[in-house]
């Protein structure tokens, strides 16, 4: 869309549906100050946090990264698009960590070395604070130091991995390895996710579950939590 059609878009007068879709644009195009009004704009008319979430953000964030994929958008113009949806997410955070239930475990999460891709790891962090979680966040590029330093200081029930590349993919069973090596394992729960795995990945470098979004991350980990404190009660 060129910048004089954008400058006659009122958005606040856009439907809902309109207006998600602008957001799909404004995303594509990363406009960063246009996403921020928008979220703003849905949360004003009654939209749960989660909804606009998903439904204008994540969505959006598909288009763009298919686009990526086909070569129609280069990096820089991701990266725009990339920080329009942290601009977004931003505004989210403290509104599901605000409906989240009291704290029911421990997660350290963090994307692997090699890896920069952050915003699928940022969304697992932020729905699992969300859910009640206490989450340290390493943030991306780590080396497996960095997730056994932080298991044990924090004394970490689970520990989460992301991963965006198929040549980053592999370091998740280094650390999983390092963790059998050490003989503490058992002593976590290892969830991993990212677009490139799947399952039998999952399975095949000993996580205990593949996540394929943030909502499943967050059911997974309730469910672990709940046959720990179970098993801790018997
Ligand atoms: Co990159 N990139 N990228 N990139 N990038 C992909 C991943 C790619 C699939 C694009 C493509 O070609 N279609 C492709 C990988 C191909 C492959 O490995 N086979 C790719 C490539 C090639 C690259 C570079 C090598 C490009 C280059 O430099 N030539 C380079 C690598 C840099 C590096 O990491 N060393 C690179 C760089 C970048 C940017 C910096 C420009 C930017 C990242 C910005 C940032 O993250 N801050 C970027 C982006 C944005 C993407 C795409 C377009 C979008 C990723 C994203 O944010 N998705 C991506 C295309 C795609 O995935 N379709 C692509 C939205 C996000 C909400 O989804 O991350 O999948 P996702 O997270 C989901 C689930 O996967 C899951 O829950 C999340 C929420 O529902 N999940 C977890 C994720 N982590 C989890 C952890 C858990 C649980 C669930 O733990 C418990």
């Amino acid at each position: 869309m060129s910048d004089d059609a954008q400058d006659d878009i009122i958005l606040s007068e856009l439907s809902d549906e309109e207006l998600t879709l602008q957001m799909h644009d404004d995303l594509y195009d990363g406009m960063k100050d246009e996403i921020e009004e928008s979220v703003n704009i849905l949360l004003g008319r009654g939209w749960a946090p989660y909804k606009v979430l998903t439904e204008a953000l994540v969505a959006g964030m598909t288009i763009v990264g298919q686009d990526f994929r086909d070569g129609i958008l280069f990096v820089p113009e991701v990266l725009l698009a990339a920080g329009a949806m942290k601009g977004g997410m931003a505004i989210l955070k403290p509104l599901l960590a605000a409906t989240g239930a009291p704290q029911v475990g421990k997660m350290v999460i963090g994307t692997v070395k090699g890896d920069i891709h952050d915003i699928g790891k940022n969304l697992v962090a932020m729905m699992m604070e969300g859910a009640g979680f206490e989450v340290l966040d390493l943030g991306i590029n780590n080396p497996v130091e960095d997730y056994l330093d932080a298991l044990e200081r924090e004394n970490a029930d689970i520990l989460g991995m992301s991963a965006l590349l198929t040549t980053t993919m592999p370091y998740m069973k280094v650390v999983i390895d390092t963790l059998v090596e050490k003989g503490i394992r058992d002593d976590y729960i290892v969830l991993v996710g990212g677009a490139p795995l799947n399952e039998e990945f999952g399975k095949a470098i000993g996580a205990d579950s593949y996540c394929a979004d943030a909502a499943v991350a967050v059911e997974t980990a309730k469910d672990y939590m709940a046959r720990k404190h179970n098993a801790m009660n018997a």
